[in-house]
């Protein structure tokens, strides 16, 4: 019996088995449901998703480009003595083998520093990941207020006036 090797099959089949819109695929990774919030021109945007990596290799996010903003930075936000900061993630994020990393509010994100127009609620912001094997993911970011579910819900994201 190979437990094993079907044990691996199945992880790798409930990470990618809700595969909804708005998911996108570049070789081993998928990137869930990337999302950011309404932000001014002029001003800091934010980009939040999950990377999934079903590969045998660990791979790393090295940086980000969007024609939207100046310049997109990885950022990681941390509590330190009961204050919220934030720190440039230089060396870049890892994705492990057979797992995933979120970006997600208070913790991993991308920065889009000095927005170039406003985002507002429903637009989508495109966004370039590069990875360390040369992979390049092409994402759009659905801005809305809210984090999108994690299950498949019809009200997701969805902001009453
Ligand atoms: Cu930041």
């Amino acid at each position: 019996m190979r437990t094993a090797r079907f044990l691996a099959l199945a992880a790798v089949l409930a990470f990618t088995a809700p595969a909804m819109a708005g998911d996108y695929k570049v070789g081993a990774l998928t990137i869930k449901s990337p999302w950011s919030r309404p932000a001014m021109a002029g001003m800091n945007g934010v980009g939040f998703m999950t990377i999934v990596n079903t590969g045998a290799k660990p791979v790393k996010l090295v940086s980000a480009e969007s024609p939207l903003a100046g310049k997109v930075e990885i950022h990681r936000s941390a509590m330190a003595n009961g204050v919220m900061t934030m720190r440039r993630q230089d060396d870049g994020v890892i994705i492990p083998a057979g797992g995933a990393t979120s970006f997600a509010p208070g913790g991993y994100h991308l920065m889009l520093m000095g927005l170039k127009k406003p985002l507002t609620q429903g637009q989508k912001a495109p966004v370039t990941l590069v990875f360390d094997n040369g992979r390049r993911a092409a994402v759009e970011l659905t801005v809305q207020i809210a984090a999108p579910q994690a299950t498949q819900g019809s009200a997701g994201g969805h902001a009453h006036h």
